[in-house]
């Protein structure tokens, strides 16, 4: 670690002997003079510095320390309640032309852009410290890995991008010959000389999360929060990350990378994509259910996967992150017992409950809630007050952070550099109605229509109308940072240059019946559609042709140590004429939106669709085909 005072701040010596990058030297001068800092602490990522950090926190009330006995080295942290999430409305991807930025992201001038924010960046460090934070997403020297420099005045940011990436002194030795990525983050909350601070400094009237795609920049400004501050995850790993990818032939995506092995060692893995709230990280860490003895699900990475083709054509993925970065709602010994484990200790936890014994809560932890608690807000909470008032203990969006070596069962090949062989991608969202529980694409490119025209229903938590389905492709819609056409239309080009390219799958965890009873369980009952689909693609398991592509039959399923009907199965597999014709129909609002850049094999496959639908029964039921 090594701390300079400002004043040095104009002369060439106060890089460090190892910052040798020319490009951040130059960038970085610009950077000082404008934010102003008091001083500047260049991270070397190791444990004492991680320590000292935390225990400064501890000081300035911004983490408390969480019960050494019932989570070791665990921190809790609660932010500003403006500052829960990331902003999307604030977040802006600035390429040159407004076109490449697509009606899907927020858009301004880069010029103009830059003349604003220097604005709110003039002297936004004052009274504090800078933090350059190097780090490198993917492993240290992986042909896959691409390294940022992240500068920030947020010591919580700091701690935070120790585990969710590879931060400190090492990566900046990989860095000779390279571009790294910049990243600038400010809370935007200056300090006059005796100013005290607050515990989680932000600025709650101005957040501004920019991306500068040709100049491979990220801005962010006012928050200390998440993807709009840890700026590794959503804004370098996936709207920078997938720019690099359509320029230089890979894949940034918003999938999970799982493993499926079966008794006899047969290892396949596979990227999965859903948008939030439909499980995925509990899905990264299945556990297979009764009659599956001798399977494995292992875990590569919960939320992003960079995919690259290597030289025999076959694409190798790997989790450009370290950690997770969790939402702790929902999450228990019944939904996800892996990640309970993991988080039992080296964990930030940020706005969840505090239990009077020092432990952390959250609501679906455990059935039954604490006695009495103090809440994400710092108020008393008991289960009467939140009964009363509909106040929860923890924000519906609470996060722990957690190193991804804690993970019980991390993949053999989580961490290694040349990637993992992916063959398979599934795509799924929340359907209480029309989408069957899984079926397959007939091909890449129908594939790649299918996973654009994903959608999911709104949960209570998002904005609009319960019900309602809103389309995500890819689960992609807040992320890609360029026009969301020429991304299928890089999809497509992915598939065309394959030789062998992966096979497409869709999958829906969440159809109901007519009462509102979901028809199927879902978590490690998945188990069963992931073997169904790893043998697809072995060209082990049968399948018939439906409407939509091919599905298993009953028999093609393995149920024991499950009690569940052919009937019961026929039903969550049923395709309605009309209803799919509805869905197909209501794909034309995602492609009035992407009009002049849309795929024009998109609209050829709709009409696919749309006739094989024609000349299917009212009602296509799997059994009534196999009489
Ligand atoms: O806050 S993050 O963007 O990092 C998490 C998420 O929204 O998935
Ligand atoms: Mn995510």
């Amino acid at each position: 670690m090594t701390t300079t005072g400002a004043n040095t701040a104009f002369s060439d010596d106060i890089f460090p002997s190892y910052v040798r990058n020319e490009r951040f030297k130059s960038w970085f001068k610009d950077i000082i003079a404008l934010c102003k800092p008091e001083r500047v602490h260049w991270c070397d990522g190791s444990q004492e510095e991680y320590d000292q950090l935390c225990e400064q926190m501890v000081e300035a009330g911004t983490f408390k320390r969480l019960n050494p006995e019932l989570r070791p080295n665990s921190f809790l942290a609660v932010s500003d309640p403006s500052d829960v999430a990331r902003t999307e409305e604030r977040t802006f991807v600035c390429s040159r032309r407004k076109q490449d930025a697509g009606p899907t992201n927020n858009w301004m001038d880069p010029a103009k852009m830059d003349a604003n924010l220097r604005g709110f960046y003039d002297g936004t460090m004052r009274g504090r410290t800078m933090y350059v934070v190097p780090f490198s997403m993917g492993p240290l020297g992986s042909e896959i890995s691409h390294i940022g420099i992240e500068i920030s005045d947020s010591p919580y940011v700091v701690v935070n991008m120790r585990t969710m990436t590879r931060m400190g002194r090492k990566v900046w030795d990989f860095l000779d010959g390279k571009e790294p990525v910049l990243c600038l983050h400010s809370v935007g909350a200056p300090l006059a000389p005796g100013q005290a601070d607050s515990s989680w400094p932000c600025n709650p009237v101005e957040k501004y999360i920019v991306h500068y795609p040709e100049n491979r920049e990220i801005w962010s400004y006012g928050s200390g929060y998440g993807g709009n501050a840890l700026l590794g995850k959503k804004c370098f790993a996936l709207r920078i990350a997938s720019t690099m990818a359509r320029d230089e032939g890979w894949l940034a995506e918003h999938m999970l990378i799982l493993g499926v092995e079966s008794p006899k060692g047969e290892k396949s893995y596979i990227g999965a994509a859903f948008p939030s709230a439909c499980g995925k990280t509990n899905f990264a860490m299945l556990i297979p259910p009764k009659g599956f003895d001798g399977w494995k699900v292992t875990t590569v990475g919960d939320d992003i996967a960079w995919i690259k083709p290597d030289a025999e054509g076959t694409l190798r993925a790997i989790n450009p992150e370290a950690g997770f970065f969790g939402v702790a709602p929902g999450t228990s010994y019944d939904t996800n017992p892996n990640m309970m484990d993991a988080i039992r200790s080296n964990t930030i936890f940020t706005n969840v409950a505090l239990t009077p014994e020092g432990d952390v809560w959250w609501e679906g932890m455990t059935p039954e809630p604490p006695p009495s608690l103090i809440d994400w807000q710092g108020q008393e909470w008991t289960p009467a007050i939140g009964k009363e008032t509909g106040r929860k203990a923890a924000h519906p969006n609470a996060r722990f952070t957690v190193p991804a070596t804690q993970c019980p069962v991390a993949d053999e090949n989580w961490e290694n550099p040349a990637g993992v062989p992916i063959t398979a991608f599934i795509f799924g969202g929340r359907r209480a109605t029309v989408v069957p529980l899984v079926y397959q694409a007939v091909n890449w490119n129908f594939g790649v229509y299918l996973a654009a025209t994903i959608g999911s229903e709104m949960t209570a938590a998002a904005f609009g109308a319960l019900g309602q389905v809103r389309r995500d492709p890819f689960a992609m819609l807040p992320f890609c940072g360029y026009h969301m056409g020429d991304y299928f239309n890089h999809w497509l080009q992915i598939g065309r240059s394959l030789p062998n390219p992966p096979r497409v799958f869709c999958v829906n965890w969440f159809r109901k019946d007519a009462e509102g009873k979901f028809l199927w369980p879902g978590f490690g009952e998945n188990m069963r559609v992931l073997k169904w689909i790893t043998e697809r693609v072995q060209g082990k398991a049968s399948a018939i042709e439906s409407p939509l592509g091919w599905m298993p039959r009953y028999e093609d399923i393995q149920w024991d140590g499950m009690d569940f009907s052919s009937e019961q199965f026929n039903q969550l597999m049923s395709v309605e004429r009309e209803a799919w014709k509805q869905e197909i129909l209501s794909h034309e609002e995602l492609f009035e939106r992407l009009y002049d850049r849309l795929p024009k094999e998109f609209i050829l496959m709709r009409e696919l669709i749309l006739s094989s639908l024609w000349r299917s029964p009212e009602k296509w039921e799997l059994a009534s085909e196999r009489a």
